[in-house]
């Protein structure tokens, strides 16, 4: 364990961090605006590069080290004095930046309302774009809490700008939500239940050529992931949450993605370690699964 924080995902064995030959740029986007239940998600996107330090960089499945395709952490995020409209601003304009440069931006929240300015930039880049959310929250609402800036509303946001979206792991649903689902949006869910039950029928045929994933850390069980906001029973197991993951990146383009809502827990590193993990999964499946 080094004292001073980690500022590179994978270090310090990851020489591999150099921005100009990167593949995957880290934004590390401590937002926290509109949390209702525990607080402190803030402190996610340390918790996870800490948490990263401690994994080992070769990855048994896929006989590589996903490092070396190159990853680089930009400074995290500074949202101080902010509001939260500007801070989802410099939020699109950081994964903006990533974009240019022809890499692809994995943003590690933070509060989930942080997914829509980075979709909307993914979706200039890649007109075509779908996107899948995993979560145990549909996030349908129109507003919450007296704003259309939260987290509980960030795939309406997505419905809003009229990208196809797929829900998977829901399992915490609103009156709302189920009504709006009544006016045929372009939606699909496939709701936790029939994941667990093995009942679950994946919409394939709705991803487009390129697709932009985003994980709500709750879609996991709570006994594997506790340090969450808001926990819902019943949800993904690790190796479960894997293959679904490496199913989408078998039949599109992931062209962005996000790991979200990770609210670190005194004596629960084994769930920062679990966030750290999964993000480092996520680069492999991408890149190097042949
Ligand atoms: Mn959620």
């Amino acid at each position: 364990m080094t004292d001073s924080p980690v500022t590179q995902f994978g270090a310090p064995d990851a020489p591999h961090c150099d921005p100009s030959t990167a593949r995957v740029t880290i934004i590390p986007a401590p937002l926290e605006y509109s949390v209702c239940y525990m607080k402190g998600t803030e402190h996610g996107p340390q918790a996870i590069l800490d948490a990263s330090s401690q994994m080992e960089l070769y990855d048994e499945e896929l006989d590589c080290c996903p490092i070396e395709v190159g990853v680089y952490t930009r400074p995290a995020l500074d949202y101080r004095s902010m509001d939260h409209a500007t801070a989802l601003k410099i939020t699109g304009d950081a994964v903006r930046e990533v974009l240019e440069r022809k890499q692809l931006p994995f943003t590690l929240g933070g509060e989930h309302s942080l997914s829509a300015p980075p979709i909307a930039a993914v979706r200039n880049y890649f007109p075509d774009l779908t996107v899948v959310h995993i979560d145990a929250h549909g996030d349908l609402r129109s507003e919450y809490e007296g704003t259309p800036l939260s987290h509980a509303s960030i795939e309406r946001r997505v419905v809003d700008m009229g990208i196809p979206l797929t829900e998977i792991g829901i399992r915490s649903f609103s009156p709302e939500e189920a009504e709006f689902m009544q006016t045929r949006p372009n939606v699909a869910v496939v709701w936790g239940h029939q994941l667990a039950r093995g009942t679950a029928v994946i919409p394939w045929e709705r991803l487009s050529k390129h697709t932009y994933v985003t994980i709500d850390l709750d879609a996991i069980d709570p006994s594997e992931m506790p340090a969450v906001g808001t926990p819902e029973p019943g949800g993904l197991h690790w190796y479960q949450l894997l293959e679904l993951f490496r199913g989408i990146c078998r039949r599109t383009t992931i062209v962005g993605m996000d790991v979200v809502e990770l609210c670190p827990m005194e004596g629960q590193t084994r769930a920062d370690f679990l966030a750290a993990k999964l993000v480092y999964k996520m680069i492999g499946y991408r890149f190097c699964d042949k």
